[in-house]
C-alpha cells in the first residue's frame, strides 16, 4: 500500500462509508446519495443500515440523519474519495467552517484493511470508533466490526432509529 493511497486492489474490497446530513431534506438527500453510490462504476451496494437520527456531536445545527453503507469496491481509495466528494458537491455541500451544518457528508470509514496516512485521506477514519452516529449504523450491517464494549463507550451520544 502506498502512502498516497494510489494502491489499486486486484480484488474487490469492502469499503464502509458513513453518510450524514443536517441541512435541507436530510432524509431524501441521504437516501438519494446511497442510491447514487451504488450506481457508480466500480461500486456495488452490498448493505445499507437503517437511517438514524442523532443530535449534532461536537457540531451545531439541527438533528442529523445518519447511515452507513458497505460497498464492494474495485476503485482505489483515492478514486473512492474523489467520487464521494463529487456526490457531496452535487448535493450543494459547502464548507463554511469546521463541522458546519451540511446537506451531505460522506466519510470513508474503512477500506478493507487499508492503512493510509496522506494529507487528503486517513484510513481507517481517525475518529470512527468515537462516534455513535458511525458505530450504531455500522453495527447493523457489520456486527463483527463493532463490539458491545465499543457501543457502550459512546452510549452517552443520543441516537435513534428514524421512523
Ligand atoms: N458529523 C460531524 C460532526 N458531528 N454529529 C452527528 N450526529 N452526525 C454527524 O454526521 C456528524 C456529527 C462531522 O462530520
Ligand atoms: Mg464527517
Ligand atoms: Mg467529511
Amino acid at each position: 500500500m502506498s502512502a498516497k493511497g494510489s494502491f489499486r486492489p486486484d480484488t474487490v474490497v469492502t469499503a464502509y462509508v458513513a453518510l450524514g446530513s443536517n441541512l435541507g431534506d436530510s432524509k431524501a438527500i441521504v437516501l438519494a446519495a446511497i442510491k447514487e453510490l451504488g450506481e457508480r462504476p466500480g461500486l456495488c451496494l452490498a448493505a445499507q443500515s437503517p437511517l438514524f437520527t442523532s443530535k449534532p456531536h461536537e457540531a451545531t445545527g439541527g438533528d442529523y440523519v445518519n447511515a452507513v453503507v458497505a460497498l464492494e469496491c474495485s476503485l482505489n481509495p483515492v478514486e473512492l474519495l474523489d467520487l464521494t466528494q463529487e456526490i457531496e458537491q452535487s448535493h450543494g455541500r459547502e464548507r463554511s467552517f469546521v463541522n458546519a451544518p451540511r446537506t451531505l457528508d460522506l466519510d470513508l470509514i474503512l477500506f478493507g484493511d487499508a492503512q493510509i496516512q496522506s494529507p487528503r485521506l486517513v484510513l481507517p477514519h481517525p475518529r470512527w470508533a468515537e462516534r455513535a452516529f458511525v458505530l450504531k449504523p455500522l453495527s447493523t450491517i457489520a456486527p463483527h466490526l463493532v463490539s458491545e464494549e465499543m457501543l457502550r463507550a459512546v452510549s452517552d451520544q443520543p441516537i435513534a432509529l428514524l421512523v
